[in-house]
């Protein structure tokens, strides 16, 4: 089992869910899902409770989307840990659903923050993308109402939202993930920082989907949880409302797509530069985080 004591390498992550799947053999697949840009294999985590039986419904997580957010993947990895390890108590989350899991989409940028305190606070993927600049941010480049909103096309900005929409090898593993899964899938949760928000569609506009309800009950289903375990307070509703207009983001994309509940959470800010929580944080936070993506779950599960 992965401690929480420090933050660790996309390479130890996928190490780590490697041998999660040889100790259960029944319960743990690992599937490589494609290659970033500079060829670190994403490889997604499958969770199921061993009954062998198909095509059940999916809950589809992902974390490390940005570089920078570290508690991300913390906080996947340990929904992780808690799945497979402590899958007795939590047989309910794994009945009728398997669970894909993608710890760290954006592996370059993630292991390009690790390098150095100059590198720390990089968002983007790694990808060059003119003369001058490099990355695309990876949650505007989905093409879905591709850069229209709250994107930027300077190749410089902190929001490039790419070339064209799908120009990141990691944006197309997530996208070809949310197809595959599509017809089963009911809750795409995408893990960021910070700020303390269960955010739903539509992230592109200003404007409800009509199922807005449901999305609103499984995330205050999370908020209220959270909010009962440890007091902490998060703001669950609309994207755009509660944040901004963003358009190519990954949560519209899989809302679109199919899946009825799509989520991105956006954790505790934490450390002097909000998006470094110290390590001796971690614990408590990914602790936290999980009781929200575990209430979350059993909604889902008892709506779909
Ligand atoms: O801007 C983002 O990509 C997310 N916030 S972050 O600070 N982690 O960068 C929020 C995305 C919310 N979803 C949409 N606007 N579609
Ligand atoms: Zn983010």
């Amino acid at each position: 089992r992965l401690g929480t004591e420090r933050y660790y390498s996309q390479e130890e992550i996928n190490q780590y869910i490697e041998q999660l799947a040889q100790e259960h053999p029944s319960r743990v697949f690992i599937k490589t899902v494609g290659k970033s840009y500079e060829g670190r294999w994403l490889k997604t985590i499958r969770i199921t409770n061993g009954d062998g039986r198909a095509n059940k419904n999916v809950i589809l997580m992902d974390g490390g989307f940005h570089a920078r957010e570290w508690i991300s993947p913390a906080a996947v990895v340990y929904a992780i840990g808690e799945l497979v390890n402590n899958y007795e108590a939590h047989a309910q989350l794994l009945l009728d659903y398997d669970w894909v899991i993608l710890p760290v989409v954006n592996a370059d940028g993630y292991e390009y923050t690790q390098l150095s305190e100059d590198t720390r606070f990089w968002r983007k993927t790694r990808q060059p993308s003119s003369v001058e600049c490099i990355g695309t941010d990876p949650n505007r480049n989905f093409g879905f109402h591709w850069n229209e909103t709250g994107a930027s096309s300077d190749p410089c900005a902190e929001t490039y939202a790419g070339p064209r929409a799908f120009s990141e090898p990691e944006a197309i593993v997530v996208r070809d993930l949310i197809h595959s899964l599509a017809d089963r899938g009911k809750m795409y949760l995408t893990v960021h920082s910070y700020g303390n928000y269960i955010l739903y569609p539509w992230g592109y506009i200003d404007e409800l989907p009509d199922t807005w309800e449901d999305l609103d009950e499984v995330g205050r289903a999370g908020g209220d949880a959270i909010k009962k375990a440890t007091n902490t307070t998060y703001q669950v509703g609309c994207s755009t409302t509660l944040l901004y207009a963003a358009a190519g983001a990954s949560d519209d994309y899989a809302f679109n797509a199919g899946f009825p509940i799509s989520f991105t959470m956006e954790l505790p800010a934490g450390g002097p530069d909000f998006f470094d929580p110290p390590a001796s944080d971690i614990d408590r936070l990914v602790k936290e985080t999980w009781v929200g993506i575990e209430a979350m779950a059993r909604k889902v599960i008892e709506k779909y």
